[in-house]
């Protein structure tokens, strides 16, 4: 560790808290900061020389695993041709055919450089196109740093305790109403008493950055119902779960079609990127042809463009979303298991190749019961997987990701090190 702590001694010198990103600076967990030399398949390789089995997945573009050879081919391919044009390019028609493909309620979209600008675009785009101002967000979901989404978020906010980040102008808050994940009454009252106000409704249809929670049967057809009725625009934030837990993400799985959707992560095939996207005629209030304006110097890029078209196509030919759910499955099980044998309260939600844990006694469904769960337990569990080669993300209010090579004896040993991490609290 000898190596990554002197890096981290001059990051310090020079970047807020070491890092680029806050989740990544291990505040929550204790210690410092590995550094990552380079990643393939499964595997982290650190800068002291160790291996680790990786249940971050870069926060889950991985999806395919690290340094996938037709993700890197793909980029030196379009490499060849150069970096950026600024104009438009054959990959950016390849890439909007496939993800109106992929994803049920897209007619039409437009890409950027990250989930944050995609998010911040949709919700934009949504009081642009209804004229209203008030938008739902729900407590502990997390949908970048958007000013006026910075609000009761998760993630790294809620990690760090700064939940309502400072910075952001009262004005810019009073526009966001904050609601329980789940309450149903409480997003049905706000609707009879202030729908014509509402321009929007962002979700995480399935939140995922305060562990991982479920929805109720039957909320996410609510939100629709409402949205419709109200005129109001229902934005799914897919950023994490598109691609992630079936190709056409949540609403392929729950058949709950959004008005717009976010999405980022899996389609940059580890290059920055972020889509938006949905109805045709809310897509066409965007500049050139609309009132909204939107824009990005390297959206579209064509290397970005390149790596997500080769990850899409990759998935639509393994479709291995059948395989992911087992590993989540063998993964689930075992940590429930060996945690009732030792009398130990776990709750581990699971879909697809996504989970998460919560020391609790009873099952998460909001953002109070996750922030009740037992963190310190979570971060012994954190460091003794880690000092024995599993990596978790460094926070109880993330998400744990598999990808396609989390398989053999990497799985295995995997289990087995997380089992016994649990046997050890
Ligand atoms: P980015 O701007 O980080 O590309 O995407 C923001 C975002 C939007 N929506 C959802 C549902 C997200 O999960 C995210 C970002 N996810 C975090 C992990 N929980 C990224 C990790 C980080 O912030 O370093």
């Amino acid at each position: 560790m000898n190596i990554s702590k002197s890096l981290f001694k001059r990051a310090q010198d020079l970047l807020p808290g070491g890092v680029n990103s806050p989740v990544r600076a291990f505040r929550s967990v204790g210690g410092s900061p590995f550094f990552t030399e380079r990643a393939q398949g499964a595997h982290l390789f650190t800068a002291d020389g160790s291996q680790l089995i990786d249940f971050v997945c870069t926060w889950g573009p991985s999806i395919h695993g690290h340094n996938d050879p037709d993700i890197r081919n793909a980029i030196i391919e379009a490499l060849d041709k150069g970096t950026s044009f600024g104009t438009p390019n054959p990959y950016e028609v390849q890439m909007a055919e496939l993800l109106v493909d992929c994803v049920p309620s897209l007619e039409k979209l437009r890409m950027c450089n990250s989930g944050t600008e995609a998010t911040m675009s949709a919700i934009r785009l949504a009081r642009g196109f209804t004229g209203r101002d008030k938008v739902i967000k729900f407590t502990g979901c997390y949908h970048g740093h958007v000013d006026s989404l910075l609000v009761k978020a998760g993630s790294g906010a809620l990690t760090l305790g700064h939940p309502d980040s400072s910075g952001i102008p009262a004005g810019f808050a009073a526009e966001t109403i904050v609601l329980d994940y789940n309450d149903s009454a409480a997003v049905q009252a706000t609707f009879n008493e202030q729908g014509s106000d509402i321009a929007a409704i962002i979700v995480e249809p399935y939140p995922a950055n305060c562990g991982l929670i479920m929805p109720d049967t039957g909320y996410l057809e609510l939100l629709r119902e409402l949205c419709t009725t109200h005129n109001s625009v229902l934005i799914f934030d897919e950023v994490m779960t598109g691609f992630r837990v079936a190709l056409g993400g949540v609403q392929e799985i729950v058949g709950v079609m959004p008005d717009l959707t976010a999405m980022g992560k899996i389609i940059g095939g580890g290059l920055p990127v972020g889509a938006f996207g949905g109805r045709a005629d809310i897509m066409n209030q965007l500049a050139p042809l609309g009132p909204v304006y939107q824009a990005g110097t390297l959206s579209g890029n064509p290397l970005a463009m390149a790596a997500g078209i080769t990850a899409l196509n990759k998935l639509k030919m393994l479709q291995p979303y059948a395989q992911l759910e087992y590993f989540g499955i063998r993964v689930r099980d075992a940590l429930l298991d060996t945690a009732k044998s030792k009398g130990i309260a776990l709750q581990v939600p699971q879909v697809g190749s996504m989970f998460a844990l919560f020391f609790s006694d009873s099952p998460v469904r909001n953002y109070n019961d996750a922030v009740a769960s037992d963190t310190h337990h979570f971060k012994s569990l954190f460091n003794y997987a880690l000092s024995n080669g599993v990596y978790l993300p460094p926070s109880a209010f993330e998400t744990c990701f598999m990808c396609t090579q989390h398989k053999g004896e990497d799985i295995d040993l995997a289990i087995e090190i997380l089992c016994n991490a649990i046997r050890a609290l």
